[in-house]
């Protein structure tokens, strides 16, 4: 299997709304592997950092300071395609365009307030698990239901 790895993050509005489970188990069911996993709330510099790419944004201290505002729950998700597919399970960036089914489409109403993070492509998803985790915290460790999901 062609194995790859995104960053995943739930942040403060989905922690505070009580949706970690909902949103892990979604993740867990498809058949990704979890590699790592911290709850951390990131300062605003921090956040500036995760966000760089969107800097010139009108929206960007905002962002920055919501991300701040709280516990985020930072993930590294491991298997076949897992950047692309993570991105259309968790929808649309406004969850008013996002389909049902979707994190988003089913559980956000506003942008602002969209309560996930995935990484956007292999380069980010890289970028992005190196600004969140140091490389111990990844951890390596056989997942027996593999034979069963891969074939
Ligand atoms: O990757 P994704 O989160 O789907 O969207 P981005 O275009 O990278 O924007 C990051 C973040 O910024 C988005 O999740 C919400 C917020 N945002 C916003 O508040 N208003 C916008 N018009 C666009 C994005
Ligand atoms: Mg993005």
């Amino acid at each position: 299997a062609e194995m790859e790895r995104t960053f995943i993050a739930i942040k403060p509005d989905g922690v505070q709304r009580g949706l970690i489970s909902e949103i892990v188990s979604r993740f867990e069911r498809k058949g990704y592997k979890l590699v790592a996993i911290k709850l951390i709330v990131p300062s605003k510099e921090f956040a500036q950092k995760h966000y760089h790419d969107l800097k010139e944004r009108p929206f960007f201290d905002g962002l920055c300071d919501f991300l701040s505002s709280g516990p985020v729950l930072a993930m590294v998700w491991e298997g076949e395609g897992v950047i692309k597919y993570g991105r259309k399970l968790i929808g649309a960036t406004d969850p008013q365009k996002s389909e049902p089914g979707t994190i988003r489409g089913d559980l956000a109403v506003v942008v602002g307030r969209n309560i996930i993070h995935g990484s956007d492509g292999p380069e980010t998803a890289e970028d992005e698990i190196a600004l969140w985790f140091e490389p111990k915290e990844l951890v390596s460790y056989t997942n027996n239901a593999e034979k069963w999901i891969y074939g």
